[in-house]
């Protein structure tokens, strides 16, 4: 029975590098794995796709031949794909029977609140055998400002019941938290969505940015006094936060997608609500005592991570942190320690270029591709 990944959220919530990054774990822990692209916007990818919406349809022809712009050029792109399913399944079928398929969706919000033809292309795999997940994808960007996580949170309802599938919201670029002004709460605040009305004073200090207004201060007891709030930015805020909790659908997983940990972490609550049980390959003995390795690691929970270890890792002691990797990233590549103190090595993509690289490719360690653009690690910022 094959299994996929759908990769869905706003552009450039990180689909693309997901998909490079997991493909790359995979391959790791001796899983199958390939990419299919479906998104007819993605101009370049750093993976190699095993099967591309692009050659069926191009956004260029779509634009000339039909006059629409880039936008309506993708939702047609998508409508013609919805009409030519037999071109995915006989590319899927040539995949082979084992092939775990994580499929990169173009970024539309459209696509994955109204529009009907990705959910009918998500059907269709179910309806050939593929046990899907749903993986909406956000920028951790968001939680900056009460007004953009109370947004995202629509969106991410929004996408889960027009899917209707297994389905994991992940803030993304979690290695980014650092940079951003402090949070008010802490990280699992927001991805568990505690109770939304402590954002209360936090959105009538976003309308602040504009003429001031009288706002409503949290009461004696220090929690916001909900009855009253000034701005009508707020009074949406509130309304939006009371619907969105009372479905209590929500909850969210981080993503660094550099880190393993990370990853490991997100894999396992993949795995867990598609029923994907991982067992090696038949016949392949090397990536079956590597699915036992994985297995194990699984079971022992060793390296789980919840919202309090992120917030340790990427934002309370994230300078601790990248120094003991940078330490292990120098071992690796049988560097001397005192290197460091010349500032030289900044990251893995540094060590590796200094003789690791190759080494990790062949253990199929995960490694940040030259291309990818993505600086996650940044040890002496
Ligand atoms: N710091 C950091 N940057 C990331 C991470 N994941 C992705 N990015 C960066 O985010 C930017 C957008 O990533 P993409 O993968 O192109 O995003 P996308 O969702 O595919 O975008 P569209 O195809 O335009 O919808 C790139 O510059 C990535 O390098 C991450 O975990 N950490
Ligand atoms: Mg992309």
């Amino acid at each position: 029975m094959p299994f996929g990944q759908l990769v869905i959220g706003p552009p450039g919530s990180g689909k693309s590098t997901y998909c490079d990054g997991m493909q790359q774990f995979m391959g790791a822990i001796g899983r199958n794995c390939s990419i299919v692209n479906l998104d007819p916007a993605n101009d370049r990818t750093s993976y190699e796709a095993a099967l591309d919406i692009r050659d069926l349809v191009t956004l260029d022809e779509i634009m000339k031949d039909e006059e629409l712009g880039p936008n309506g050029a993708i939702l047609y792109a998508l409508e013609e794909l919805e009409h030519n399913m037999s071109w995915l399944d006989e590319g899927l079928k040539g995949l082979g029977e084992d092939q775990y398929v994580i499929f990169d969706c173009p970024g539309q919000v459209e696509l994955f609140t109204h529009h009907a033809s990705l959910k009918n292309i998500f059907v269709h795999l179910q309806k050939i055998g593929y046990r899907l997940v749903v993986l909406h994808l956000l920028d951790s960007h968001v939680l900056t400002q009460p007004s953009l996580y109370i947004s995202a949170l629509l969106v991410a309802l929004r996408g889960m019941l027009q899917m209707e599938l297994p389905h994991l919201n992940v803030f993304t670029k979690i290695d980014n938290l650092a940079s951003y002004p402090p949070l008010p709460f802490g990280l699992e605040f927001y991805t568990e969505v505690h109770d939304l009305t402590y954002l209360l004073p936090y959105m009538e200090d976003e309308q602040r940015l504009f003429p001031r207004q009288p706002t409503s201060l949290p009461s004696d007891t220090g929690h916001p006094d909900t009855t009253k709030p000034q701005s009508k930015l707020a009074r949406l805020g509130l309304a939006l936060a009371e619907l969105v909790t009372d479905f209590g659908l929500l909850s969210f997983h981080t993503l660094a997608v550099e880190d393993k940990q990370s990853m490991m972490t997100l894999l396992r609550a993949i795995d867990t609500a598609g029923g994907y049980i991982f067992t090696g390959r038949p016949g392949d003995a090397e990536a079956s005592n590597e699915a036992a390795v994985w297995q194990t690691a699984m079971r022992e929970g060793a390296t789980m991570m919840d919202a309090r270890d992120v917030q340790e890792r990427w934002v309370t002691r994230r300078a601790e942190f990248d120094e003991i990797e940078r330490k292990g990233w120098r071992e690796e590549a049988g560097l001397p320690a005192e290197e460091e103190e010349g500032g030289e090595v900044r990251n893995a993509a540094d060590l590796r270029g200094r003789g690791g690289s190759q080494e990790r490719k062949e253990e199929g360690d995960m490694w940040n591709p030259s291309d990818s653009g993505i600086k996650v690690v940044k040890k002496h910022g």
